[in-house]
């Protein structure tokens, strides 16, 4: 299994509309499979495909905690096929928005059907973190983040960080680059 570089805002990969996946193959099998190795070391509860550059409509997600057991989920051409009236708010993050948090309100449980890494469609009944996470998940595979949940006064002062960010560490990383020549 392969550690994938993670892409973080800004870019435009992130803002792209994903699409679908035409059969579950071991291309998209090892695609999975990366996805969770990378989202484990991160570390992160979820991971779509987007956020490695893939620009294919697949998430990975794994709730369980360090010691416990893993329950990894692998979905392809996820769904929502019900979402509940009741709404939850959650304090969320995003592996492609380091080190911002904001409150964000979604439905509260929701179904999801997808196709497995074997190619079979399943449905899986979500409520709590998990219905947040695999909807913010499936976010992503439309070019959406949690800061376009969230006021524009927020969102810009994120974004604006994460772009002083990126500005002021470029010119080091080719620093880095020219001494290890
Ligand atoms: O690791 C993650 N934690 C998290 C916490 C609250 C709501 C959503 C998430 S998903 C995030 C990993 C990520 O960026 N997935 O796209
Ligand atoms: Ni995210």
């Amino acid at each position: 299994m392969a550690l994938l570089p993670i892409i973080t805002a800004p870019d435009p990969r992130l803002k792209q509309v994903a699409a679908p996946v035409e059969r579950i193959d071991e291309e998209v099998r090892r695609l999975m499979d990366d996805m969770l190795a990378t989202m484990q070391d991160a570390p992160g509860i979820g991971l779509a495909a987007p956020q490695v550059g893939v620009l294919k409509r697949v998430i990975v997600l794994d709730l369980a905690r360090e010691g416990e057991e893993p329950q990894p989920y692998r979905m392809a051409n996820p769904e929502l096929t019900w979402v509940s009236d009741e709404d939850a708010s959650y304090e969320e993050g995003c592996l492609s928005l380091p080190d911002h948090y904001a409150e964000v309100v979604r439905p509260a449980a929701v179904k999801v059907r997808y196709l497995d890494h074997e190619g079979e469609i399943r449905e899986l009944a979500a409520d709590g973190l998990l219905a947040t996470c695999v909807q913010h998940e499936m976010d992503h595979l439309d070019g959406i983040l949690f800061v376009d949940h969230i006021s524009a006064l927020k969102r810009n002062m994120i974004l604006r960080k994460l772009l002083k960010a990126k500005k002021s560490s470029k010119p080091a990383r080719e620093h880095d680059a020219a001494h290890a020549l």
